[in-house]
């Protein structure tokens, strides 16, 4: 006979999930007992709950779909704040939560003081867990479990939203009163599958009158966001891209939505942030397609950016085509969202002249190779060095909030999706965890990671396993003693750390190889060591205490502003 928790079981390695990362807990352990059984699961164990749901969001956000299994309350609440980081940042996670058996745990009357609740507010983590998921269930009926698994999948898929399943402890095992063929409500269409999609004429005709403004621009540029990446656009919109030969710059948080090698990459565009010679290709511009772009503050730069509206048509998955004509006259149409531009332009015949032919724009280049010199080491020379050292096809870059994240934006990473980061959530915590998601999505991979002093302290725990599983990361703690990133803004003792002996403690965790590293010859030295090594590893780089990025600079210098 096949029960509830076969039924889930089936209905993730159907949609190709082979990993699940989670703490066990009482009221989930007979869940944890029964994915460990399944052959075509591994179960990851994270240290703390958090780096469980860290792990499943960068997983997520590389293969379609993560997974964290967690126990009820204690466990459940711990990752409020990485789901609503996966919501904010539209990455498809889904949270199995274990919960009190709906007769088991009832023997202490109506309203029992069952451990791990919160005192007689009936089901309040499906209560708490709506505001951060798009679906939720509790699977308490084995009539409707398969339905209900569907609904939560389907919602997670469609939005690109996490989803919240929970299943009583005694309702694990419970058996279906029917096979699972016979009730599987057929696949969803992925609606946001451009294949999918119903174009009328409006939209048609719409598309065709942008379509004509960006080719008739001398200077057209595209800014592109992360949603392109994560509503999964990314192959129509390169092939729409290279047909016209527009250049295309990324937003921050979409760092890597293209190859930066690729002849048609600008760079980052954020804003007041952007480097100067990125920014003068934006400012000489006659024609900017913003498209899949977040108008949200870390990616605008606080809100800084430049462009007169005449020159800008604006495509978004919140309200469709913004644009102000040249002839003043503005065009708004919520329904024209990104899928359904691309959709309709991928139809069009390719334009008779190439504008790459016209515009001399220019593509972002890797910096040269790192020649230390006899001086202490600082920030951006780090970056230099990573880049020119360490950066290959294999690389996934995972950049934590701080210095770590802005500094990153000048890190050329030649290779498609190798960024991640908690980059408007901007949650600290997630990198080493989610290095932790973004090998076992790839094991082919080798995860970088640029942490903060700050970030260290509060997430070390997860060093442990990712020494437990041999993934070979190599983190990168950039020491500034404290919390430099808040320093430009207001500072105090509060934004100083406890300094800590980051190679000792990754030793402790069973890392195979730390180093202290404070000039540039030495760092040199480490980078060349831990590049070979089948394992974690560890760099502490001392800095100085206000050695902070550019970008960092410009953008702390908006926020002061708001203090
Ligand atoms: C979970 C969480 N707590 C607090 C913050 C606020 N915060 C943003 S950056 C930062 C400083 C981080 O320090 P560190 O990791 O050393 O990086 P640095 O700023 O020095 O580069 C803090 C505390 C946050 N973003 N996330
Ligand atoms: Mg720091």
């Amino acid at each position: 006979m096949v029960d509830i928790t076969d039924a889930l079981i089936q209905a993730l390695v159907r949609r190709g999930v082979k990993t699940v990362y989670g703490v066990p807990g009482d009221f989930v352990l007979g869940l944890f007992k029964r994915f460990e059984d399944c052959p075509e699961i591994e179960v990851v164990c994270t240290a703390g709950e958090e780096g469980a749901a860290f792990a499943a969001d960068a997983e997520a956000r590389l293969n379609g779909l993560g997974v964290v299994m967690i126990t009820y309350g204690v466990g459940a609440l711990k990752i409020l704040n990485a789901v609503g980081g996966a919501h904010a940042e539209c990455s498809p996670v889904l949270v199995i939560s274990g919960a009190p058996g709906i007769n088991s745990d009832r023997k202490g009357g109506s309203q029992p003081l069952i451990h791990h609740s919160v005192y007689q507010q009936g089901d309040f983590q499906t209560r708490m867990f709506s505001e951060v998921t798009v679906a939720s269930a509790s699977l308490n009926s084995a009539a409707t479990a398969v339905q209900d698994i569907d609904m939560v999948l389907d919602g997670i898929k469609t939005f690109s939203k996490p989803g919240y399943l929970q299943i009583p402890r005694d309702r694990i095992a419970r058996e279906l009163p029917f096979p699972i063929s016979s009730v599987s409500s057929p696949m969803v269409p992925d609606r946001m599958n451009v294949e999918n999609l119903l174009t009328s004429d409006l939209h048609k005709e719409r598309a065709a009158i942008l379509l004509d403004w960006m080719r008739s621009r001398e200077r057209p540029v595209v800014l592109s966001g992360v949603h392109i990446q994560r509503y999964k656009m990314q192959d129509l919109f390169l092939q729409i891209l290279e047909r016209e030969g527009w250049m295309c710059a990324t937003s921050l948080t979409g760092k890597t939505l293209i190859a930066e090698s690729h002849p048609l990459s600008l760079g980052i565009y954020n804003g007041a942030m952007t480097s100067e010679s990125v920014n003068e290709d934006i400012r000489n511009s006659d024609g900017i397609l913003m498209i899949g772009f977040p108008m949200q503050d870390i990616d605008t730069g606080m809100f800084t950016m430049d462009i007169q509206e005449e020159k800008l048509a604006r495509v978004d998955m919140n309200s469709g085509l913004t644009w102000a004509h040249s002839n003043g006259e503005e065009a708004k149409d919520e329904l024209l969202l990104p899928h359904l531009l691309l959709k309709v332009w991928s139809e069009a015949a390719p334009p008779r002249q190439r504008s790459l032919q016209r515009v001399s724009l220019s593509p972002k280049r890797p910096q040269g190779p790192f020649t230390p010199k006899e001086c202490e080491t600082t920030l951006s020379r780090v970056v230099q060095a990573v880049g020119a050292m360490l950066v290959d096809e294999n690389t996934v870059l995972l950049a934590e909030v701080g210095d770590s994240l802005f500094a990153s934006a000048a890190l050329h990473l030649p290779f498609e999706n190798s960024f991640l980061t908690s980059g408007f959530w901007c949650s600290l915590g997630f990198v080493l965890p989610g290095a932790i998601g973004a090998w076992f999505a790839n094991k082919q991979s080798r995860p970088i990671v640029l942490i903060g002093d700050g970030s260290f302290l509060m997430s070390a725990i997860e060093c442990a396993p990712l020494a437990r599983y041999n993934v070979p990361a190599i983190v990168i703690v950039l020491d500034n003693e404290g919390y430099g990133t808040e320093r430009p803004m207001i500072d105090g003792e509060f934004n100083d750390v406890q300094p800590v002996d980051h190679a000792m403690l990754a030793q402790a965790y069973g890392f195979k190889k730390a180093h202290r590293v404070t000039t540039e010859f030495e760092l040199q030295a480490a980078l060349t060591d831990v590049s070979t090594i089948d394992g974690p590893t560890l760099l502490s780089v001392k800095l100085g205490k206000f050695d902070f990025s550019d970008a960092l600079m410009k953008l702390t210098g908006g926020l002061k502003k708001r203090m």
